[in-house]
């Protein structure tokens, strides 16, 4: 068989296969008309393979009219990036961020950017369009600076949500964002590094998402013996974090999905290293017997809501 031959059969196995996947899923019952926010973290895109299944689940569900909108992080890329330069760097243990001068700012500006125009290209396939932009673009992510020791980190103040509603407006354009921020006020030009969970929490809220998904490297928020806590409201959260169980890391995650859902949204944290985890969570919510107030024990993640 001839190199060309082999190549048209692979590639038709391969769309065979994920025909198949997909039309093995729970039908979908409803597709909400407000959009649907995946935050897709640097330690989810880890494996090339989980990639292009990240970019294949987000091309389905686009393609089934769900609009979709991608806020991707970038953090061991930006770690790389910096010590490529040599530029020093560390993280604050209180709040979990990057204390960024503004060298560190435009290296993961940089890093980040390169990770936005990747996303973008592999998404871009089948007629869907991935968009890449930078919170600086159309000054879509306002921000203030979060604290003077952290230097140029932004606590987004405003987003442009209006432009954002427009990008969706267009057809099969999938907006992938970039969390770099610009200024509250013209006259600030100042470039602001913002935490990606803290730009998808902002967007998630300015947009009024029906779910807001942050795919990360763990399987969601778990007890102490490590199980999976499959619900979780405002009341439980805060209970969590009192009686520590809920520590680290997870507290600014959870308080950001919390921000994401003010409304009747929900929001989940959950496993990016699941193949297919958005299609799987996203027919399992919207799916026959779902509903966004789900979240049975099939979950691969932590529902969380009001
Ligand atoms: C983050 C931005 C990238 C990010 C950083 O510099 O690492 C701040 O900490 P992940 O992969 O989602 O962690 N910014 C201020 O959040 O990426």
């Amino acid at each position: 068989m001839h190199l060309l031959q082999l190549l048209l059969l692979a590639t038709t196995v391969s769309i065979n296969n994920s025909l198949s996947f997909y039309s093995a899923l729970p039908k979908l019952s409803k597709i909400p008309s407000r959009p649907i926010l995946v935050k897709y973290g640097g330690n989810a895109m880890t494996s090339p393979d989980l990639a292009v299944k990240f970019a294949s689940d987000i091309r389905h569900l686009k393609s089934l009219g769900f609009k979709m909108i991608v806020v991707h992080g970038g953090g061991p890329m930006i770690n790389g990036l910096l010590k490529e330069l040599n530029v020093q760097s560390s993280f604050d243990e209180e709040t979990g961020v990057r204390v960024s001068d503004e060298k560190v700012v435009d290296c993961a500006e940089k890093a980040l950017s390169s990770v936005g125009k990747g996303l973008a290209a592999s998404i871009s396939k089948d007629g869907v369009m991935g968009v890449s932009i930078s919170g600086r673009d159309a000054s879509l992510l306002r921000c203030v600076a979060k604290d003077v020791r952290l230097g140029n980190v932004g606590e987004v103040k405003e987003v442009n949500a209006d432009f954002l509603t427009k990008l969706l407006e267009i057809e099969n354009v999938v907006p992938i964002v970039c969390p770099i921020g610009c200024g509250l006020n013209d006259s600030d030009e100042t470039v602001y590094n913002v935490n990606a969970d803290t730009a998808a929490g902002a967007i998630a809220k300015a947009m009024n998402c029906d779910l807001t998904m942050f795919l990360t490297d763990i399987k969601g928020v778990c007890d102490e013996d490590m199980n999976l806590l499959p619900k979780l409201n405002k009341a439980d959260i805060d209970k969590l974090i009192e009686t520590n169980v809920i520590t680290g890391g997870m507290i600014p995650k959870v308080s950001y999905a919390l921000q994401a859902v003010q409304g009747d949204g929900v929001a989940m944290i959950c496993d990016g290293r699941v193949e297919n985890a958005v299609a799987r969570e996203v027919h399992r919510i919207y799916g026959e017997g779902g509903g966004s107030g789900g979240g049975s024990d099939e979950s691969g993640g932590t529902i969380v809501c009001e």
